[in-house]
């Protein structure tokens, strides 16, 4: 049987003797190395780490696991979160694990088709309002002031505790942390839990330095870059369609203290770096996933010499939550006549 994180990592996790350990199968999610851009790019070693492989789909499941661990402790009866769908799933799943009531608040019309569905098989309460990410925190954030329930977006610091597991495993897998550490950055819950597992396994001993913050936002959806809130943001990458974090001085913490940088990738961008890494590596991230390689493609192109060096690149999500844009970003299926012929024609055998 897998074992929980919160019993892997149990000395640098907030937990008491109340707190339950269970697993919904989350966490020790496998690091790729890269056959082909690695070497297209001049990366040193270039890995991916597939958070897609999580039970819910993505990296949200670390965080929730601890995070409705402590509602549970705390006894909770019910919880609740804004998201742009991949929070909403992973809180739709443990939620029903341990009977609790789940609700979830989502931007109507801009959730990927999977992460909806997701929410609603696990029997979530789910919400669609008539705005965007940034409303719908809003929302919660005056729910769980005004009612007894727990709210697991990542302002609830447990959320942050259990996703910094993610740095661990980095480090554990590769002996140290890497060089360069690239991100997507949506409501910058990942880049602060990420540099806090940094910061602590260094502090422990447990790695010999800190890896550089790579942060990538979409370009319509860009407010930690710009310095402003972003009152309609927009991108193709719905799960990072964030205007104003609530994690933003964190993640300026982690860009600054990393010497890293937080910028901006186009839409065509994350598009490009989506194909290239399904149809070059194997691998099928959701768009939002794919900005931590857009970053690097836009990095090094920029000037950053990676030769040497040890990257990382996070796959937030997987693909499949968002079939849609996978079926508009890619060649569409041949319609043939079921006829041998047909078929051998079609693929230009020579
Ligand atoms: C695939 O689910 O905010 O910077 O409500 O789903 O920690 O927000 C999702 C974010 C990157 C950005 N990749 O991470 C939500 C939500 C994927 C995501 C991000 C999200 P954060």
């Amino acid at each position: 049987m897998k074992p929980s994180i919160l019993q892997k990592y149990s000395d640098f996790l907030p937990l008491t003797d109340n707190t339950p350990i269970y697993t919904l199968g989350e966490c020790d999610t496998p690091l790729v190395r890269s056959r082909v851009l690695e070497k297209e790019f001049g990366v040193g070693a270039l890995y991916f780490k597939l958070e897609g492989c999580n039970p819910t789909g993505s990296f949200k499941d670390r965080g929730m696991v601890m995070a409705v661990a402590k509602a549970v402790e705390e006894g909770s009866k019910a919880i609740m979160c804004a998201s742009t769908g991949n929070t909403s799933a992973s809180a739709a799943a443990y939620g029903a694990y341990w009977g609790l009531m789940t609700c979830v608040i989502v931007p109507h019309g801009n959730i990927a088709m999977g992460k909806l569905a997701q929410a609603v098989a696990y029997g979530a309460r789910v919400i669609a309002i008539d705005g965007n990410f940034d409303q719908a925190l809003s929302l919660v954030r005056q729910m769980a002031e005004k009612h007894p329930i727990a709210m697991v977006n990542s302002v609830n610091p447990n959320r942050i505790e259990g996703q910094k597991t993610g740095a661990f495993e980095i480090v554990d897998a590769l002996g140290d942390v890497p060089d360069y550490h690239f991100i997507p950055v949506g409501n910058a819950g990942n880049i602060t839990s990420y540099w806090k597992g940094y910061v602590e396994y260094n502090n422990a001993g447990k790695a010999s330095k800190r890896p550089v913050m790579m942060g990538f936002q979409a370009e319509g959806a860009a407010p930690i870059v710009k310095d402003h809130i972003v009152e309609n943001p927009e991108t193709i990458a719905t799960a990072i369609r964030i205007g104003n974090p609530a994690s933003w001085e964190k993640a300026i913490i982690a860009r600054d203290e990393s010497g890293g940088v937080i910028d901006s990738v186009t839409d065509n961008e994350i598009l490009s770096a989506y194909n290239m890494l399904a149809t070059k590596e194997g691998i099928f991230g959701e768009p939002a996933s794919a900005a931590s390689l857009a970053g690097l493609i836009k990095s090094v192109n920029g000037g950053l010499n990676l030769a040497g060096k040890t990257a990382v690149c996070i796959i937030t999500g997987n693909g499949l939550k968002d079939p849609d844009i996978a079926l508009k970003a890619a060649k569409p299926p041949i319609k043939l006549p079921s006829k041998l012929e047909a078929i051998e024609q079609s693929l230009d055998l020579g």
